[in-house]
């Protein structure tokens, strides 16, 4: 079995103490740091195939979770690379009544690296958070907000109207993100700007700044 076969497996397995020594012995074989989180991302969508079909249940998907970001956190220096701050300060969080925040990180991370400051909320952001976030920090370029439940696309929605209400609305751009949203509802709601994963945000971020 591959490194990164068995860095999956972990993650699946929600076998967080072993989590970390599994994604450093890929590092230590070799393994593409990407492709190593490209295995954990696959494996999360392994660990929610399971609890659709009832095979596993909320307690599973936690420890996946946490294996997952035990992975993450030794993999960060070798996805991480930019000169932090240098394109300006980035305000990202999951929105009201979302807990999921892996997806989030990894986008908060790439951005990182791709030369920002990020501010990180944190997840069940309500939505005058991201205002006051805004306001209390000077220089702001980007709002970055993360949905990852259906039920949750409303609070998005409220979130964005909220942030376009606001005077300081022209000096900032948001983005928006996460698995059940799309450039369409991206469209609909007024955000600035859409991707489907932490990469393409990266991009996205430096060419709304650029
Ligand atoms: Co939840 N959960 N969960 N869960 N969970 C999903 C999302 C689900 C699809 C599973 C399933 O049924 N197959 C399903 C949602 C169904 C739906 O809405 N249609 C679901 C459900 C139902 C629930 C609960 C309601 C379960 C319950 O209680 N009965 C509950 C809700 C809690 C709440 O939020 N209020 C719940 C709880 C949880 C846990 C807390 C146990 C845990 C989260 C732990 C944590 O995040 N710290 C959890 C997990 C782990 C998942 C799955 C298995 C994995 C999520 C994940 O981390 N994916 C997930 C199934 C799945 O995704 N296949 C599932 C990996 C991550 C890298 O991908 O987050 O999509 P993702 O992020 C991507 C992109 O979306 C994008 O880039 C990221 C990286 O490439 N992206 C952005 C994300 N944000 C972005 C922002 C951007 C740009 C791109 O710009 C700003």
């Amino acid at each position: 079995m591959s490194k990164i076969q068995e860095v999956a497996n972990i993650v699946i397995a929600g076998r967080a103490k072993l989590a970390a020594g599994a994604v450093q012995a890929a590092l230590d074989e070799d393994c593409d740091p990407n492709e190593i989180l490209g295995g954990m991302i696959d494996a999360m969508g392994v660990v929610g195939e399971k609890f659709k079909n009832n095979e596993i249940f909320v307690p599973e998907m936690l420890v996946a979770a946490k294996a997952m970001k035990r992975g993450v956190e030794v993999l960060k220096p070798h996805l991480a690379a930019g000169e932090v701050g240098a394109m300006g300060k980035m305000i990202i969080g999951t929105v009201a009544g979302d807990l999921h925040d892996i997806g989030k990180n990894l986008v908060a991370m790439m951005i990182e690296s791709a030369g920002f400051e990020v501010i990180d909320l944190g997840v069940d952001v309500p939505h005058e958070k991201f205002v006051q976030a805004v306001q209390e920090n000077p220089g702001v370029k980007i709002v970055g907000l993360s949905a990852l439940l259906t039920t949750t696309m409303p609070a998005l929605r409220d979130a964005v109207a909220l942030l376009n209400q606001q005077d300081f609305r022209k000096d900032i751009k948001i983005m928006v993100g996460g698995a059940p949203i799309t450039q369409a509802f991206a469209d609909e709601i007024g955000a600035d700007a859409y991707t489907p994963d932490a990469a393409s945000a990266a991009i996205k971020a430096k060419e709304l700044v650029g």
